[in-house]
């Protein structure tokens, strides 16, 4: 007999036992005392693989930015606290989620308005997408931001947005929402104000933190990263240079993850980004990791199979990758794709897996 890969005989490494008459009325009986048998759940609890809600999805720009701009006409920055659209998985309707850990949305602050200061105990990440000059205030420094930026927002500092160029700004707001939830540790305050107060120059921490040194008297204070913005520039500069070597990573193409320039852990505690460039006609081989990843397509344009399904892609798309599912990407143009999952979290867990097939 042949098996689906997804079949529950296929997942289970037990087979799960039969309920007699006397067995169903002693499951009824302990019910009564918060007890459950382990043997009739054994197979949901424990998979061979990863067994996941997520789907893979794709996100097209150009559905969601006149959808985002009706939102501009309905609801203030203020008034929303924050306009997002969330990014939510259609495999976990109402769930918040894009994937099972990691939330996402797309962000939208107008010429002129402020989304206000407050903190909270999740960990944020910004990658803008569209406009320009629009800033994030983060313990009291102002950063511009640019397409291709990765900006960071740590855990219980005090942040507020602020829109004061002449276009429309638009960015991927990446959270772990779920992960707090899911330990039941979510705090969160309001400023009591609209802004924080502006206490350091712009630019100051890129200065400080962003030129692989640190303050000879540097003392750690927090496990995020100093810095808040990695500018695209500098990124695609690295990329860029690394491509003239011309050596492949036969799954990856080229492929960098940002780091916290104090441990190279990843730049959050829970959250680990990515930035990779794949040259024109390079097809991927085939790859699975336990971290279901979030993509945001900067440049180029092509194709994604995941889990065996075609996606797509052009620049500004988000397209999510479940656990587990084998990824390959076909870029028809050179193109560059940010990423971000809880790969850091899993990896300090020590329950971190991948699997390459590029033999
Ligand atoms: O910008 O502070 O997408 O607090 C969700 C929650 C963005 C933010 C989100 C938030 C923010």
């Amino acid at each position: 007999r042949v098996l689906s890969p997804h079949s529950e005989k296929y997942m289970s490494i037990v087979d799960t036992p039969e309920v007699t008459p006397e067995r169903a009325r002693y499951y009824d009986r302990i019910r009564d005392h918060g007890l459950s048998p382990l043997w009739m759940v054994f197979n949901r609890l424990i998979t061979r693989e990863p067994k996941s809600q997520c789907h893979p999805h794709l996100w097209r720009y150009d559905i969601l930015k006149p959808l985002l701009m009706e939102a501009g006409e309905l609801i203030t920055a203020r008034e929303a606290e924050r306009r997002v659209l969330i990014l939510e998985n259609p495999g976990m309707p109402d769930s918040g989620r894009i994937t099972t850990s990691l939330y996402a949305g797309l962000q939208l602050v107008l010429p002129g308005e402020l989304a206000p200061a407050h903190r909270h105990s999740q960990s944020a990440l910004r990658f803008v997408v569209d406009g320009d000059g629009a800033y994030t205030a983060v313990n009291g420094e102002r950063t511009l931001m640019s397409p291709g930026d990765f900006v960071i927002t740590p855990p219980w500092t005090w942040h507020d947005h602020g829109n004061e160029s002449d276009a429309p700004m638009i960015w991927m707001d990446g959270l772990d929402i779920p992960v707090l939830q899911f330990f039941d540790a979510s705090f969160a305050e309001p400023y009591g104000e609209e802004e924080q107060p502006v206490t350091r120059k712009t630019g100051d921490s890129l200065a400080r933190y962003g030129a692989n040194m640190l303050p000879v008297d540097f003392e750690r204070t927090r496990l995020a990263s100093p810095i808040f913005n990695y500018p695209y520039d500098r990124s695609r500069e690295a990329i860029d240079r690394m491509r003239r070597q011309d050596e492949w990573d036969p799954c990856h193409g080229l492929k960098l993850r940002y780091i916290n320039p104090v441990d190279g852990d990843a730049a959050m505690p829970t959250i680990s980004a990515f930035i990779q460039l794949l040259p024109n006609g390079f097809n991927t081989a085939a790859y699975q990791s336990t971290d279901a990843t979030v993509f945001s397509v900067v440049e180029g344009r092509g194709y994604s199979i995941i889990a065996g399904d075609r996606f797509d892609w052009t620049p500004r798309d988000t397209f999510v990758a479940p656990s587990w599912a084998l990824v390959t990407h076909h870029p028809a143009e050179e193109s560059v794709l940010f990423s971000f999952s809880d790969r850091i979290c899993q990896q300090k867990l020590g329950i971190f897996r991948e699997q390459r097939h590029d033999a």
